[in-house]
């Protein structure tokens, strides 16, 4: 079994290990070389003194190019001189994949490198510790979600990608050739979740790509995301929704602050967790609050980047860095969102988190007359929603859910600045390769 930076300890000490990883640095200085291996979870140090080594050995490092991926077997040494506190002594080196020069760009240097050439060159740029530990974070985070929602009796589900129509408005889907008949990506499950709701899988949830065309260049749209939806039947109000959303993060966050204390600090990410009960604020109440700081928008328009973002900081002056907007215009949300009657709101919510929003959701329209005039006002295709609106017609309990936008959600907890940084391989209008 092969050690790594991390399972060598004082145990290993005087005695032989075998270590794999890539060529950091190499340093010849004559009578000594050192080369600084580095592996998933930090570095070690091969020290190579010219009369202890074979001259075979001396020869591979000298003339190794950093990057490269070499296999080191030797003797662990205590050294006080290393931050690790030990030093590897090598009696074989093996380069298992010479790296070629020069470098498309740095691992360690300290230049600024931009987006786009990290981006071209991700494979690269995903070796520094610091890139690489944001998608350990991600991944506990789709763990602790998990993990959220089976403890409240949450099914998961896949539903399909390949749909007949849209859910969310018809201006940012991507259309395919499905054997002739023209499909889309889908933009959401909502369609798929809410049907489930007449079934008695009351609770369900799902983690899984949601496709955008956004036409808008920013450092928080995409057009690949990983949406994290749930749907919740047999509800009083939308408040049961927003206390299950709010559980959650509230998990999320205190977990992994707990459990990827090690990545944070590789991050250099301070994650703070939210103050809760998360403040709401009415969407009247936040609009005037944003006028109030001189930001012009008018009753009924939409926040938009700039009002979100300074309503963020407004609310970060009491320290809140969650809180809800809720009873949005019925107008500006999807049909099926239900209308607050007698007045031009609607039960629905965002969840905004620091400045951003990371949720929206609310509760929906179950009954099937009044969901189907609110589709007619919306001006849809009813035939094309017919598969949906049949599960209405024969028993659908009152439901509300909520779409999250995971990368987002990643993106503010680690006080990053563009959306792309929790992106593998991030899509949008510039960018299909890699
Ligand atoms: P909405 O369209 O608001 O709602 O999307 C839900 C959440 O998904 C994230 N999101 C995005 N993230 C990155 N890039 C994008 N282009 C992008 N678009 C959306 C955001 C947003 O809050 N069906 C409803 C949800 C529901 O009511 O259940 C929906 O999709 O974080």
């Amino acid at each position: 079994m092969l050690h790594d930076s991390r399972s060598i300890t004082v145990n290993d000490y005087e005695k032989e290990v075998t270590v794999e990883g890539w060529a950091q640095e190499v340093r010849n200085l004559g009578g000594i070389s050192f080369l600084i291996l580095r592996d998933r979870y930090g570095v070690v140090q091969i020290t190579a003194p010219k009369k202890k080594i074979t001259p075979e050995i001396m020869q591979a490092i000298t003339s190794l190019s950093r990057e490269s991926v070499v296999r080191v077997t030797g003797t662990v040494r205590a050294s006080a001189q290393v931050k690790s506190g030990y030093e590897i002594i090598p009696s074989a080196l093996i380069v298992q994949s010479p790296s070629a020069t020069p470098l498309p760009m740095g691992v360690v240097d300290k230049v600024d490198v931009e987006m786009d050439t990290r981006f071209n060159h991700r494979y690269m740029d995903l070796r520094k510790p610091e890139v690489r530990s944001i998608f350990e974070i991600k991944s506990l985070t789709m763990r602790l979600i998990d993990e959220y929602l089976a403890d409240n009796a949450f099914v998961e589900i896949f539903t399909p990608k390949l749909v007949a129509s849209g859910a969310e408005g018809g201006s940012t889907l991507f259309k395919v050739d499905y054997f002739g008949k023209v499909a889309y990506l889908a933009q959401s499950p909502q369609l798929y979740k809410q049907m489930l709701m007449s079934t008695g899988l009351d609770r369900v949830f799902e983690i899984g790509p949601a496709f955008r065309a956004e036409p808008s260049d920013t450092a928080r749209h995409v057009s690949e995301f990983i949406s994290f939806d749930g749907e919740m039947a047999h509800i009083d109000s939308q408040e049961d929704v927003m206390a299950m959303i709010e559980g959650c993060t509230q998990f999320v966050i205190s977990e992994v602050k707990e459990r990827g204390a090690r990545a944070l600090e590789m991050i250099g990410s301070e994650v703070v967790l939210p103050k809760a009960p998360y403040p709401i604020l009415s969407y009247e109440k936040a609009v005037g609050m944003v006028q109030g700081a001189g930001f012009k928008i008018e009753l009924g328009e939409d926040l938009g980047t700039e009002g979100e973002k300074l309503l963020g900081d407004l609310m970060a002056q009491d320290g809140n860095e969650m809180y809800w907007i809720v009873e949005y215009p019925e107008e500006a949300k999807p049909f099926y969102i239900m209308e607050k009657d007698g007045t031009p709101y609607s039960y629905s919510f965002d969840l905004d988190y620091r400045g951003q929003e990371i949720s929206s959701g609310g509760q929906r329209e179950h009954r099937y007359d009044r969901l189907v005039q609110r589709m007619e006002k919306k001006g849809l295709e009813l035939s094309s929603f017919e598969f949906y609106l049949n599960s209405f017609a024969y028993g659908m309990p009152a439901h509300g859910g909520w779409g999250l936008g995971v990368e987002r959600m990643v993106q503010k907890m680690l006080g990053l600045p563009n959306i792309r940084e929790t992106i593998l391989f991030p899509r949008d209008r510039n960018r299909l390769v890699p």
